[in-house]
């Protein structure tokens, strides 16, 4: 997979309502609709982080700041630096609300309610699991799914490509 493929593909999965544009809403439902399938309460601290880290995202990726970001202002964007400063953190904030026994990791239960919480469909749930678990042990490493996002975004990577093959919408 090519990476503008990669970015079509992501910006599929967060353009939730289908209309070409990323709205702000769209955008930072996310944490919302994470942190309520994942049963955080609304003052949960690492609620507040990820609010934070995805209104972070929303305003660097909308370069023009009329609260939408169209493809083209995506496609610009997205990167290794972005990724590095501001997407990593954002990402790293829903795999922490995810890991509910904060144990550093995610399990195929964790990993599953994650994935239901951000409207991907459970059907291959299980397919994306076994691509991030790398090394089989059962369960997804946080700096490994950082990197293989990374690397996703970046180069087109064929494991997370794999992961995220069947998307919403
Ligand atoms: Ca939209
Ligand atoms: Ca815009
Ligand atoms: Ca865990």
């Amino acid at each position: 997979m090519d990476t503008i493929t990669a970015k079509r593909h992501i910006f599929s999965m967060l353009d939730v309502d289908g209309d070409g544009v990323i709205s702000r809403q769209e955008y930072l439902a996310r944490p919302e609709l994470a942190a309520k399938a994942l049963g955080s309460a609304g003052d949960d601290p690492l609620l507040a982080v990820a609010r934070t880290a995805h209104e972070r995202v929303f305003t660097s990726m909308d370069a023009d700041q009329d609260g939408r970001v169209t493809f083209t202002e995506y496609a610009a964007w997205a990167g290794e630096a972005a990724f590095d400063d501001v997407c990593r953190p954002a990402l790293g904030s829903l795999f922490d609300l995810a890991d509910t026994d904060s144990d550093g990791h995610l399990d195929r239960e964790e990993f599953t309610a994650l994935r239901h919480a951000l409207g991907n469909p459970a059907g291959n749930a299980r397919a994306a699991f076994d691509a991030l678990d790398e090394d089989g042990d059962g369960r997804i490493d946080r700096d490994a799914y950082l990197a293989q996002i990374r690397s996703f975004v970046t180069e087109g990577s064929s494991s997370m490509a794999q992961a995220l093959h069947t998307h919403h919408n």
